[in-house]
């Protein structure tokens, strides 16, 4: 067996945070086969097992070549002994049998297409699927009861699953803009998600709106949901308020991905240019956030993703600095007390780590 000799490896720190992630990566093939795995896991409710998969994936994302030989993966962090095993097969037969034998089985597959409809969760497809229910037409004819967010995923179910283009955001971020600053001139609104990672595509569009006077942008999203309904633009919508409390000297709620914003999930009617022979509109998932200027930097931060990289930020956070990282503030344990910022890049500097620009994100 040829060795290669060690500048061959690579040295890669091991928090998703620590490295730049571009949005190309040189190992398309691993990290496909990795996050299928890791998607498998999570529609089966294997929430360390996923995890375990897309750490390894973001290693080879974030490596500057392509992997052609196991020996290079030596010394690589996150590689956990079934991820090799996936990622040698690749190696040496070009595919991997577990990975083949995942994507086409009937369980794969059905969970897919029931996690596809907006409002299903892995439980609920879980459930379903055990009643033997594998097509959209089996679900309808079920005579299951589906709350509203439901009946509206599976209305719009083809549209829902088209990736939405940077183009249509835009075009969205246009109307929303508008109308919101209707209701409060002044206030400032961002793309984030994939598209402020340099995303072509999503499956969703992702904005949040604050407004430089603290205060003023309570209430807003109701507004601004009113108007968009009178305008026939929301297909769906469930509006949350705010429920975020800070405490002075002790941390508010425990960290999670959920935030507390208020927000609106809604599904946007967009009229499209190009003809279609059925209809000149599409259905596009929006998520509207409001955060108060003074947890700004900090939503931006949490919902420009990826969501691995916001799990590794915060997990660094926890483990490495003692401090507890959302998308409301960053609490340092020891001192006790919340750390103010401004901007993403002095997040990161309290964090005491380098500053990683939105698309090298891409964990
Ligand atoms: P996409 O839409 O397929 O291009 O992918 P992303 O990266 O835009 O993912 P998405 O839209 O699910 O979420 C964007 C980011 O926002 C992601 O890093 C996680 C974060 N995020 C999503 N939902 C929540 C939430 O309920 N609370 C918080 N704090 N963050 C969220
Ligand atoms: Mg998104």
């Amino acid at each position: 067996q040829v060795v290669l000799p060690d500048k061959e490896q690579f040295l890669m720190p091991s928090y998703a945070c620590q490295r730049l992630t571009p949005l190309e990566s040189h190992n398309n093939k691993f990290t496909e086969a990795l996050s299928l795995l890791a998607e498998n896991a999570e529609l089966n409710n294997e929430e360390g097992r996923a995890v375990a998969f897309r750490r390894a994936a973001a290693v080879l994302k974030a490596l500057p070549v392509m992997v052609t030989s196991a020996t290079q993966l030596r010394g690589l962090p996150c590689l956990g002994e079934h991820s090799q095993r996936v990622i040698k097969d690749i190696i040496e037969n070009g595919v991997s049998n577990e990975v083949e034998s995942t994507m086409h089985s009937e369980r794969f597959k059905a969970l897919k297409l029931l996690t596809g409809i907006f409002g299903v969760g892995a439980k609920t497809a879980d459930r379903w699927f055990k009643e033997g229910i594998q097509s959209l037409t089996q679900l309808v004819h079920s005579g299951h009861e589906l709350n509203p967010a439901q009946q509206a995923g599976l209305e719009h179910y083809h549209d829902l699953n088209q990736p939405v283009t940077k183009a249509e955001a835009e075009a969205i971020g246009d109307i929303v803009r508008r109308v919101v600053l209707d209701v409060l001139p002044g206030s400032e609104m961002t793309l984030t998600g994939g598209f402020r990672r340099g995303k072509m595509t999503g499956h969703d569009v992702d904005f949040l709106i604050t407004h430089p006077d603290e205060g003023k942008e309570t209430g807003l999203i109701s507004k601004v949901v009113s108007l968009l309904t009178a305008q026939g633009l929301l297909l769906y919508q469930k509006t949350t308020r705010n429920s975020y409390m800070e405490n002075k000297g002790r941390l508010a709620q425990p960290s999670s991905t959920m935030d507390r914003f208020e927000r609106c999930f809604c599904i946007f009617k967009l009229e499209i240019k190009e003809m279609r022979p059925d209809k000149d509109w599409r259905a596009v998932r929006v998520d509207l956030v409001v955060a108060p200027i003074s947890q700004y930097a900090f939503a931006v931060l949490g919902w420009t993703g990826s969501k691995l990289f916001e799990r590794e930020l915060r997990r660094w956070a926890s483990q490495v600095k003692s401090m507890s990282l959302s998308s409301h503030a960053l609490f340092d344990i020891k001192q006790c007390k919340y750390l103010r910022t401004t901007s993403e890049e002095e997040i990161f500097s309290h964090l005491g780590l380098e500053f990683i620009p939105p698309t090298e994100r891409n964990a």
